[in-house]
């Protein structure tokens, strides 16, 4: 590559990711450190390694204390080899013992700070510890969830599939690497699957599913129609063993 490119550089956990993708669908854990203790949150990101999650992310709407995350992340960190990655609410979300970060934009924000602000505030944090970034395009759906009113959404309607398909366009033109389709944690149901299908006929960058995925089916309706990575939170809180059967369902599940 031209050196001039030098910085177009797909980082370690990046190029994990991948890798994994190459196989097939891939789970990852949410832990929110505002809802879940950092003893429990341990036992439970030991389980779902073994179980075959292939990284915990580490994030919520309310993450408040920088040090904080730090605690939460370095004891992780110490406890598990899968990859660590934030997935942010804000700057303070922000730690240097996590293996990267999900660099993320929420594209359907009507916030400047939370499209580009928030960002160019957490750059310089990022390039003094060395981060890994990795370029992330948000999109939120409903409107009544925390993520959708912290980071005032403006929500696309379950029945828009090509408003879905133009976001996700426009964030693959502008260099973003993944696509999030979120449905806020918590929802009551995840978003569904035929918009899933619909962007994964136009759109090439690797589409990440999350918000409301509570079953096996589910997870396996959604990967059925293409989502490249499923995340789920809330369920590792709730059931356990519902969690491992779905992180099985996605790991035997085979692409025609
Ligand atoms: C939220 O997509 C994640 O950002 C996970 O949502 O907690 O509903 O699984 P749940």
């Amino acid at each position: 590559m031209s050196s001039i490119l030098k910085h177009v550089r797909i980082g370690r956990v990046e190029s994990y990711i991948l890798e994994k993708l190459e196989e097939g669908p891939v789970h990852m854990t949410l832990l929110d450190p505002e809802s879940i203790g950092i003893g429990r949150a341990t036992r439970l990101a030991k389980i779902v390694e073994e179980e075959g999650s292939s990284a915990i992310m580490v994030g919520g709407s309310t993450v408040s204390s920088q040090y904080e995350m730090d605690e939460f992340v370095s004891t992780l960190k110490k406890n598990i080899d899968i990859p660590i990655i934030i997935f942010p609410n804000n700057v303070q979300a922000l730690t240097k013992y996590a293996d990267a970060v999900w660099y993320m934009s929420l594209l359907n924000s009507l916030e400047w700070y939370y499209i580009i602000g928030a960002q160019m505030q957490a750059a310089p944090f990022i390039k003094k510890y060395k981060i890994e970034a990795i370029p992330l395009a948000y999109i939120v759906f409903r409107g009544d969830t925390a993520v959708s009113a912290i980071g005032r959404a403006l929500p696309i309607p379950d029945n828009q599939p090509e408003i879905v398909v133009a976001y996700g366009l426009a964030a693959q033109y502008l260099g973003y690497r993944f696509l999030y389709l979120e449905a806020g944690s918590g929802a009551p149901s995840p978003i569904p699957s035929r918009i899933v299908k619909i962007v994964k006929e136009y759109v090439e960058i690797p589409v990440i599913v999350g918000g409301g995925i509570r079953t096996s089916e589910q997870a396996r309706e959604l990967v059925e129609a293409g989502a490249d990575i499923i995340v789920t939170g809330t369920l590792a809180e709730e059931d356990i063993d519902k969690l491992r059967r779905l992180i099985q369902t996605i790991k035997n599940y085979k692409r025609r």
